[in-house]
């Protein structure tokens, strides 16, 4: 856990403290959900998970490479981190994340601005990293001499190997021993994000074994991939990179791994403009992650998801599946439950009855708690409901109120194969 000290080397022991939260106000924001997928929504009781876009990005003119080209002529890190960089968020485990390539380092954007410090933007194309509005020193271009890996995935790995000093120096910078685990985001189907992956990867839990003594390295590296559009799909090279990427995401071993249906949550995009669109989708995701960390660092008065629940879910091994689902009412929390884990944000591509260990949450509104005969029933149903469903080993159930007169589902299930 996050602040061990672990100078022989001995196997990290869990920090007691984080299963321990202490007692903060319950600040849950309203999801809104259009036809089974999740949306939020901008409310003056959002955290950070609002889908505010970024401003519009400026055209790129020579004046703008002034500053950043001292220090990359000095060894391409933009400018050098000088120190481990702290979390600012409330949450159970303490993440850093590294995104590779645009997409990943946009999604990487998306975890920062919600407190993920401990973050990293990796990418070949220089353009594509200036244009990031990230911290400068966790910005590191991986020079190949051109912008971009064109989708060429070997070049995005030859790239990764030939900075293997650079990005372990800055992981190292970055993340400091306050780490539980590491996420690695990338959109799959371009070159530098699905070529660079598995290499950053053995960096990864290279840096977790034998700079940190972790034991449990493999359990450490979490994945988060975008699954490209069908409109994405039309190019050979991104559908080619797609099928060697599924084929070794089979066989992927991340705690978790994430796979995103860019399709699935397009839907909730409509009527957004092109500046707002990748904030708007990416944001989502991190909002959907960062929910789980959140509740999860929470007491709760009826029943908790605590840390060890959320770490039994992360730790299941092969897909994990997220989802948030407003129920109408209170008379429909099975269905609720139900749909909401089957119209995740997911991939459509995984096996539902494969599911290992399941967390069901449900979220309801302080008044509604105190005053709605009945209810407790209908919650103990649901969740019973959904335990026949999946007939999966293991489900940690919580419930939370806020003071929002609604109910909320959130759903966390891992161990899926694909298929
Ligand atoms: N969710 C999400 N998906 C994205 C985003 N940007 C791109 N994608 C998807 O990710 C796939 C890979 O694109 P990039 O991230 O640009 O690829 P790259 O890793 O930079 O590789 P090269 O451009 O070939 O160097 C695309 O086909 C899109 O489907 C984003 O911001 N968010
Ligand atoms: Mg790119």
């Amino acid at each position: 856990m996050g602040g061990n000290e672990n100078t022989n080397m001995e196997p990290v022991v869990p920090n007691n403290d984080i299963l321990k939260p202490e007692v903060v106000p319950v600040l849950i924001s309203e999801p809104v959900v259009e036809e089974g997928i999740i949306k939020e929504i901008a409310s003056d009781k959002q955290p950070l998970v609002v889908s505010e876009p970024d401003k519009p990005e400026k055209e790129l003119g020579l004046d703008d490479f002034d500053i950043p080209e001292l220090s990359l002529e000095n060894g391409t890190v933009f400018e050098k981190s000088t120190g481990t960089v702290e979390n600012s968020y409330q949450g159970a485990l303490q993440f850093g994340i590294i995104g590779l390539g645009q997409c990943g380092s946009r999604i990487a954007a998306s975890f920062e601005k919600l407190g993920y410090k401990k973050s990293l933007a990796i990418n070949t194309a220089r353009q594509d990293l200036h244009a990031l509005k990230f911290p400068e020193g966790q910005k590191l271009l991986l020079d190949i001499g051109m912008d971009g890996a064109g989708k060429d995935m070997l070049k995005g790995a030859e790239a990764a190997k030939a900075y293997k000093l650079e990005i372990m120096n800055l992981i190292e910078n970055t993340f400091g021993e306050n780490i539980d685990k590491i996420i690695i985001s990338f959109g799959i189907g371009g070159g530098t994000g699905s070529g660079a992956y598995a290499v950053v990867k053995e960096y990864v839990k290279e840096y977790f074994r034998n700079v940190l003594g972790r034991e449990d390295a493999d359990k450490c590296v979490c994945t988060i991939v975008a699954y490209p559009s069908k409109e994405d799909l039309h190019d050979k090279a991104t559908r080619d990179n797609v099928v060697t990427i599924m084929e070794q995401l089979k066989t992927d071993n991340s705690y978790p791994l994430l796979i995103v249906d860019n399709d699935k949550i397009k839907h909730c995009a409509k009527g957004l403009t092109v500046s707002e669109f990748w904030p708007f989708v990416n944001n989502q995701i991190a909002g959907l992650f960062h929910r789980f960390n959140l509740i999860s660092s929470l007491p709760s008065q009826y029943e908790s998801f605590d840390t060890r629940d959320y770490l039994n879910v992360l730790n299941a091994g092969a897909v994990t599946i997220m989802g948030v689902l407003k129920a109408d009412n209170s008379d429909d929390l099975s269905l609720a439950l139900k749909n909401n884990l089957y119209n995740t944000l997911l991939s459509t591509n995984v096996e539902f009855s494969s599911i290992k260990v399941l967390g069901c949450i449900i979220v309801g509104g302080k008044n509604m708690f105190a005053t709605e005969g009945g209810l407790a029933d209908k919650i103990n149903k649901a969740f019973g409901t959904i335990s026949t469903i999946t007939k999966c080993d293991m489900i940690h159930n919580g419930i939370y109120e806020d003071s929002r007169e609604c109910i909320r589902v959130y759903t966390i299930a891992s161990g899926l194969q694909l298929k």
